[in-house]
């Protein structure tokens, strides 16, 4: 018996990460950069076993079903190549997030799955070698190896395509990201089918792409210069043309609801009031508000005015994948 354990934070990405160049290997089409979370986690133990016969993996104490076992073994197969190890493994995830309205992630859970993996299997990986393998797991994954923010340089092959950390210099702590979760009963395409959608039919797809150099280097400049405007003008840019990438694919979908347009708008308000904040939107229709931290409770009282008892979740800049021992595992 062979075991691991890890906990990975989630990450939202400020320069979107929309397409797949490669999809069995996820190699995406553009760079992508992020800010890892401290309000969202997962923690996972992996053991590789004699005993068993085939994968089980338990996510919050539920045994899963065939698909979402067939994920975890697929991204097994790929460490049990590296490692040359033929044994099945049981795997429990736990989630830890604030509440249960569909914001768990599988960018820190497929970071966690291939720190505690890896760490069972005793592969001494660097952060890149790592943030590789999380990537064969989930594109996002790979950027939750590391703390603050993150590039993931798209590389061109399996060995070139990860993610570096981003030195700030404390900026990250300047920062804090609202969460208004909405509700909604819309039927969802996955991040994974919706990007290759978009990729084989949308018209405004070559759009998106020529745009984000420009918007990485924006990014990154905001970054250097710990100018708060300018990142967050990039990053409501960077995922409206995303979003609008959507609308010309065919079929033509989009991850907006009402609730999250009457949210952008009053983003928009509060901003004209004087109080910079901006907003970022991922494969669901849930609204993320990118604030400064000094900010953070005059724009929490501005949304609670507003959106009256609407769930709203506080997230700050949260540290890279921890692979833990024994006792730590909660
Ligand atoms: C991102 N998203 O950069 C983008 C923005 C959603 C919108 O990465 O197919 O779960 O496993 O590589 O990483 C969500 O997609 O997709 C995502 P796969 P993933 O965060």
């Amino acid at each position: 018996m062979f075991s691991g354990k890890a906990r990975a934070y989630t990450n939202i990405a400020l320069i979107k990460y929309w397409g797949k160049e490669n999809q069995e290997l996820i190699i995406p089409m553009n760079n992508s950069l992020s800010l890892t979370l401290d309000a969202f986690y997962t923690e996972t133990h992996v053991t590789f076993s004699e005993e068993i016969t085939e994968d089980q993996f338990y996510l919050d104490n539920q045994l899963q079903d065939s698909k979402a076992t067939l994920k975890v073994s697929r991204f097994l197969n790929v460490i049990r190549d590296k490692a040359d190890c033929s044994l099945q493994a049981i795997v429990k995830s736990k989630n830890f997030v604030p509440t249960a309205a569909g914001l768990a992630s599988s960018a820190s859970g497929l970071a966690a799955l291939a720190g505690a993996a890896s760490a069972a299997l005793d592969l001494t990986l660097s952060s890149e070698e790592l943030s590789r393998l999380a990537r064969r797991g989930s594109g996002s994954a790979c950027r939750s190896v590391y703390g603050g923010f993150a590039e993931w340089q798209k590389g061109d092959s399996d060995e070139s395509s990860y993610a570096v950390n981003i030195p700030s210099y404390g900026f990250e702590d300047d920062l804090s990201m609202i969460f208004v979760v909405v509700n909604d009963a819309q039927k969802d395409v996955s991040s994974r089918d919706g990007m290759q959608r978009t990729v084989e039919t949308s018209a405004f797809y070559d759009g998106w792409l020529q745009t984000v150099p420009t918007d990485l280097a924006k990014a990154k400049q905001a970054i250097v210069e710990k100018d708060f405007t300018a990142l967050g003008e990039v990053t409501e840019a960077s995922a409206l043309k995303m979003h609008g990438t959507t609308l010309a694919a065919t079929p033509p979908f989009t991850y907006w609801s009402a609730e999250s347009m009457k949210v952008m708008n009053l983003v928009r308000q509060i901003r004209s009031r004087g109080l910079p904040c901006y907003f970022t939107m991922d494969a669901g229709p849930n609204v993320k508000i990118l604030v400064e931290r000094k900010n953070e409770e005059t724009l929490l009282r501005a949304l609670k005015e507003q959106l009256g008892n609407q769930q709203l979740v506080v997230a700050h800049a949260g540290p890279a994948i921890e692979i833990l021992t024994e006792e730590e595992v909660k």
